[in-house]
């Protein structure tokens, strides 16, 4: 399973203040640590707070990318804010995100086309977030249709359930599960798949051990990808163990060097 690194996000106070003092300081830190830490992603998100999210977003993706060869998510509702972060990106970029609403659908695979870039389709529509899996599929479907019209391949789109933290949504838990399954029977090769982990444990106690529980048993639903937090060690090695029982490893690969990095 892919890490896409969640941390350079305006949510967290640190890269807010960054942002608006254009310090490049903990942004590049931040990419540095997630990439050693085995991250093959960045996400970034210019978070709630900004009063130019295109001007922030370029921003924030030219000092990221002073700091790391990664490739780039660009997390934003704000698609001229992605297109100005598609601009100035140097490698394939990933787009994040677009729901199964027609316009949004239109714009979002046309920049995909014309940056090669990946994309996340989230499985809502201007209702919101279905709760159970038949209609978070049906949505995936549309996804998937209007990517195969736009020539994007599908391969290119990561299908992203929808996670709610499990202390307001517990009951959606296995609907996401399902849906990750059914997701890999839908066409021939299949969209990929990601989550926005951390969610299933905010306001929660004891996160990491939520978010790592979830991880795994998504990673048996066929996980590809997490946004997620790369510098969770406890994480990583549930990832790796993981990786090794569903037999995606051949035998100590990945297992070992998670190990050995962590006592060294
Ligand atoms: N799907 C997709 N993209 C996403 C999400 C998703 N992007 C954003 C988010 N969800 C994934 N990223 C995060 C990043 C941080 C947290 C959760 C998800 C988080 N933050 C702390 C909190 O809210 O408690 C902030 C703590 C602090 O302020 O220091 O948990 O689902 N496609």
């Amino acid at each position: 399973m892919i890490i896409i690194g969640e941390r350079i996000n305006g949510m967290f106070r640190d890269i807010a203040k960054a942002i608006r003092e254009k310090d490049p300081a903990p942004v590049q830190e931040w990419a540095r640590k997630q990439e050693e830490m085995g991250a093959g992603y960045l996400d970034i998100n210019v978070g709630p707070a900004v009063s130019d999210r295109v001007d922030a977003m370029r921003w924030l993706v030219e000092v990221t990318q002073e700091a790391s060869k990664l490739p780039l998510c660009l997390d934003s509702t704000d698609y001229d804010a992605i297109e100005a972060g598609l601009e100035v990106c140097k490698r394939p970029a990933m787009i994040n995100s677009v729901p199964a609403i027609q316009e949004k659908m239109d714009r979002v695979f046309t920049l995909a086309g014309k940056y090669d870039a990946e994309v996340i389709g989230l499985a809502m529509s201007e209702e919101g977030i279905p709760k159970d899996s038949d209609s978070r599929i049906a949505l995936a479907m549309e996804l998937v249709a209007n990517c195969d019209a736009y020539g994007v391949p599908v391969q290119n789109l990561y299908i992203d359930p929808l996670v709610l933290p499990c202390n307001v949504g517990q009951d959606h838990g296995p609907e996401v599960f399902e849906t990750l399954r059914q997701v890999k029977l839908m066409a021939d090769p299949p969209p990929k798949t990601t989550v926005g982990l951390s969610n299933i444990s905010q306001g929660t106690k004891n996160r990491e051990l939520i978010n790592r529980t979830f991880a795994v048993m998504a990673m048996a639903c066929g996980l590809d990808s997490a946004i997620a937090d790369a510098c969770d060690e406890e994480l990583i090695a549930a990832v790796a163990t993981a990786r090794i029982i569903l037999n995606m490893d051949i035998y100590c690969d990945g297992y070992v060097d998670v190990f050995k990095n962590q006592n060294k």
